[in-house]
């Protein structure tokens, strides 16, 4: 059965994953809403048939653009943000309101018209897990939110929440660790490494490099979400993660062997002030509850696949990369 499904923020990274996953895997008609701020990239969407996937320029506070969109949708899948932490420790303010003020708005919208929502976050609320302890994030572990970004993501989650119970909105929650994959800026640690080496520059580790990222396949997220969006029960968060976990300097190891690099080939910078230590997260509830299984689990294949896509598609980070570089260097990073 096709339904029609509005995705926020689906000219970004993960979102453009979802798009892609959506059109190959169901019969769904898709309707993106992006701002098409640095992050967005109407490349991301290119070769995607037009008879099903319509895009729409706007913002996600535009109450009257959201209201119109979601009267038109049956279900709601919200990815927009601003989603950089290094950004939000530079200029909070986009965090608050697109992250707040926007996801806000979506929530009213849906409240109005009856429609299903689902909200796309991140592990981050969860803070961050000392080396030394070997548990993991699970649903019930309490929000502790270190920098802007999760902090405004934590806040979006409690809107979620208090608009199911108050307003009996049917919504379902995730929270996803950190993706790797196709289509993703260069601001972010992996393709800005990879492109890095392409451009013939040394990467960039922050201090030591010890801290851990559980790492999953942007696709992985996207069976995930719409497993959710199919069998999830209403009001319920879902941990999403792939048993992934990697500290920066073995990632960036890897990354510089598989590109025929010495593996010692990079820079120690400054470190992010604030800088979480250890994400880890437990999907027992998705696996057993909904029976999502990851498929794309090896790390080091999913890597190489990654890189011969930057190499393959250099015209879509090509004009991204000197502007992202810039940012960096003003922050000393
Ligand atoms: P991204 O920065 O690549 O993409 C964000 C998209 O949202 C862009 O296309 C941008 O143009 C759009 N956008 C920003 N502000 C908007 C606004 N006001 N109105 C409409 N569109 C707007 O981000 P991403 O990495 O793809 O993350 C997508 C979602 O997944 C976010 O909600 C993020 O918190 C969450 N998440 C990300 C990760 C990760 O590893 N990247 C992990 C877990 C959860
Ligand atoms: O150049 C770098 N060098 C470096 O060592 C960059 C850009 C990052 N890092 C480190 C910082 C982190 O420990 O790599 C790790 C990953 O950094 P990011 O790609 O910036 O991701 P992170 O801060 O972990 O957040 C990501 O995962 C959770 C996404 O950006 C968020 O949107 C998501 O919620």
């Amino acid at each position: 059965m096709s339904r029609r499904v509005l995705v926020t923020g689906g000219a970004g990274f993960i979102g453009s994953n979802f798009v892609h996953y959506l059109v190959a895997h169901t019969d769904d008609m898709v309707t993106v809403l992006d701002k098409f701020t640095y992050a967005g990239n109407e490349a991301s969407l290119a070769g995607l048939p037009v008879e099903r996937v319509t895009v729409v320029r706007g913002d996600i506070c535009d109450a009257g653009l959201v209201d119109r969109l979601v009267a038109e949708s049956d279900v709601v899948v919200h990815y927009a943000a601003e989603s950089h932490n290094d950004n939000s420790l530079h200029d909070p303010h986009p965090f608050l309101d697109t992250n707040i003020i926007g996801s806000y708005t979506l929530l009213e919208a849906v409240r109005r018209h009856g429609t299903r929502y689902h909200h796309i976050s991140t592990d981050e609320v969860y803070g961050d897990l000392a080396f030394d302890n070997p548990e993991r994030f699970t649903e019930h572990t309490p929000y502790n939110p270190s920098s802007p970004y999760s902090a405004t993501k934590a806040g979006s989650d409690l809107l979620v929440r208090a608009w199911v119970r108050s307003f009996g909105v049917e919504a379902t929650l995730s929270n996803c660790s950190n993706n790797y994959g196709p289509r993703q800026h260069v601001e972010k640690f992996i393709p800005r490494q990879i492109t890095n080496v392409l451009c013939g520059d040394r990467p960039k580790l922050y201090g030591a490099g010890t801290n851990v990222r559980d790492w999953i396949h942007a696709d992985d997220h996207s069976s995930a979400v719409l497993r959710i969006i199919e069998r999830g029960r209403i009001g319920e968060t879902y941990l999403i993660g792939a048993d992934g976990e990697r500290n920066n300097r073995a990632v960036l190891e890897a990354i510089l062997t598989a590109m025929g690099e010495p593996a010692d080939a990079y820079d120690h910078v400054t470190d992010r002030p604030g800088h979480d230590l250890r994400y880890a997260i437990d999907s027992t509830k998705l696996r057993e509850e909904l029976g999502w299984r990851p498929a794309l689990q090896d790390f080091d294949r999913g890597l190489q696949r990654t890189i011969d896509w930057y190499r393959a598609n250099e015209a879509w980070w090509r004009p991204q990369k000197a502007a992202t570089e810039a940012r960096y260097l003003e922050l000393g990073r």
